[in-house]
């Protein structure tokens, strides 16, 4: 614990304003980076113990402020099979960051030890990467110092986007076992979607030129990079990169990237043709939204759920084809914010099961795990189709009776390497939609008529005291402050096809109110008015 002590009075936390403290959120946590290097510091304590509480597996945490202004930054843990970090231990990394002193900190440090009867002769192993920001530099110093006073072996792999570290920390948990997960670098995890991707087309023709935004984050570089692997021989990939620039931090997410271009929702300034095919990833290329500028048609935006509706279907289609629909069952995971249409075009007409979840994807990717084939994205681009082994064994072991069953079961196990299976990855998912368009001969405008997204306002109210508001439901009802919810049915009921909730952000000191209804003017009116009651 000495060592705990000096190196921790060299990268100790910043006291926040009376009455705040540091809370590990949805994405860890985030604010402005120079408030994090301490917090990276008890990050490292933290996933130190946690490799050696599980036997010396190996965690990953990962440095990224996604989608927000190039002046923050953010920190968080992967646990071994690259998913989210356990929710007990999000507790346990909110105490250790706010510890008062760095004695107290060592204190909460060997109390956590001694109740997982951890054995610091034990090996521990930590693997971790960062986005573009430049502050990600000082804070991997932290991570590194925590990481060698606590005898904790790891791996810098520098920058990568967030999915990458997740596949890495799951390949090298699963490296040499029957369940390996691809090679364990980031060679490997290019050289593994390459390879899915020609199988998943199967020779079918990509229509036309893609064009990408990166959000002039690390999805630039590392596209270009991935565009290397792709077999020339076989496959026909025309894409365009923009903004792609990432040796100017501040222009970082700047009016460009999926985050920008799913709440404006309209296509990002600079550099968009008319017409053209195009998609957005965000700042760590985990989001990802599809849309299409028009001169008479106007923008056209395929958002999150438009993604999960249609690797829902196309997936539904090939499993029939396959003939495994008695055998696996496939489900879509939604939030309170998936437009009311996508739900209804899911349930009506792909006759699949949805679940709605509250906000954050560790809790989509739980419940979507309970399916064979668990489709499952936020409205903001962020999602992933998650295979079980059971799916995966009867891709590979059903033995075809005719040509059309043999391409649907190449093309499923295509399928479940091509999409990453520990969390959203922009790049993945990318090319699980070329594949899907290709195969459908799609454009967008085809794409998008599948139906039509009901007009929706999500606003952002400023509010005393957010926590008073609780919810129930999958965060769609209020269960206080009491009387609430009532006012809100009281007003959705005047509305054609309304429905609006109210909740706390989890990430914003505010809470949102969404509200959809038959027009835009009822959807607006609506929020307005939900807005006025939660104010
Ligand atoms: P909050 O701030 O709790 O609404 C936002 C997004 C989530 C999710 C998280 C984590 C909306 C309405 N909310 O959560 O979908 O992405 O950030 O980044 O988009
Ligand atoms: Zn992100």
């Amino acid at each position: 614990s000495d060592s705990i002590i000096a190196a921790s009075q060299k990268h100790p936390t910043v006291a926040l304003e009376h009455g705040q403290s540091y809370k590990y959120g949805t994405a860890g946590f985030r604010m402005k980076a120079d408030l994090l290097e301490g917090v990276t510091f008890r990050v490292g304590l933290l996933a130190s113990l946690r490799s050696r509480a599980l036997g010396g597996q190996t965690i990953g945490v990962m440095i990224t402020a996604s989608h927000n202004p190039a002046a923050d930054n953010g920190v968080k843990i992967v646990d071994p099979m690259g998913e989210m970090l356990e929710q007990d231990w999000e507790v346990l990394a909110t105490d250790l960051v706010n510890s008062t002193t760095h004695e107290s900190l060592a204190e909460e440090y060997e109390r956590i030890a001694k109740r997982f009867k951890i054995d610091f002769t034990s090996p521990a192993k930590v693997i971790y990467g960062r986005d573009t920001r430049p502050s990600g530099h000082k804070l991997v110093t932290a991570l590194a110092a925590a990481l060698t006073a606590t005898g904790t072996e790891y791996v810098d792999y520098k920058i990568l986007t967030t999915p990458q570290l997740h596949y890495l920390v799951r390949a090298t948990n699963t490296e040499g076992t029957p369940q390996s997960y691809g090679e364990v670098s980031e060679t490997g995890y290019y050289k593994k979607l390459a390879d899915a991707f020609a199988r998943a087309l199967k020779g079918r023709k990509i229509n036309g030129q893609l064009t990408v935004d990166c959000a002039n984050g690390v999805g630039g570089p590392k596209l270009a990079e991935f565009l290397k692997y792709i077999p020339q021989d076989k496959v026909k990939f025309d894409v365009k990169v923009v903004n792609d620039d990432v040796l100017r931090p501040e222009i970082l997410n700047l009016e460009c990237g999926a985050d920008y271009v799913k709440t404006k929702q309209r296509a990002p300034a600079v550099t968009v043709r008319h017409q053209a095919r195009t998609c957005s990833f965000d700042g760590d290329a985990d989001r990802l939204i599809y849309y299409q500028t028009d001169s008479d048609k106007g923008f056209i935006m395929l958002d999150g759920d438009r993604i999960s509706s249609l690797a829902a279907s196309f997936i539904g289609d090939l499993i029939q084809s396959a003939g495994l629909s008695d055998e696996l069952r496939i489900g879509v995971v939604q939030t309170a914010y998936a437009n009311g249409a996508s739900t209804n075009y899911i349930t009506s007409h792909l006759r699949l099961p949805v679940i709605c979840t509250p906000t954050g994807v560790k809790h989509l990717h739980h419940v979507a795990a309970g399916f064979d084939v668990g489709v499952y994205f936020e409205a903001n681009g962020h999602g992933t189709v998650l295979f079980s082994n059971a799916a995966v064994r009867a891709f590979r072991e059903t033995t075809p009776q005719s040509p059309a069953q043999k391409d649907a079961l190449d093309i499923l196990l295509a399928l479940s390497e091509l999409i990453n299976q520990t969390v959203g990855d922009a790049l993945s998912d990318m090319l699980m939609v070329e594949v899907i368009l290709a195969h459908k001969v799609w454009t967008l405008q085809d794409w998008a008529t599948t139906y039509t997204d009901l007009p929706n306002r999500l606003v952002r109210v400023e509010v005393k005291d957010k926590d008073i508001f609780k919810t129930t439901d999958a965060e769609r009802r209020l269960s206080h402050p009491e009387g609430v919810q009532e006012l809100i049915d009281q007003e959705v009921k005047k509305y054609k096809d309304g429905r609006a909730f109210a909740r706390a952000s989890g990430t914003e000191n505010a809470c949102r109110v969404y509200a959809e209804a038959a027009t835009r003017s009822e959807a607006n009116e609506l929020a307005d008015r939900v807005a006025r009651i939660v104010k």
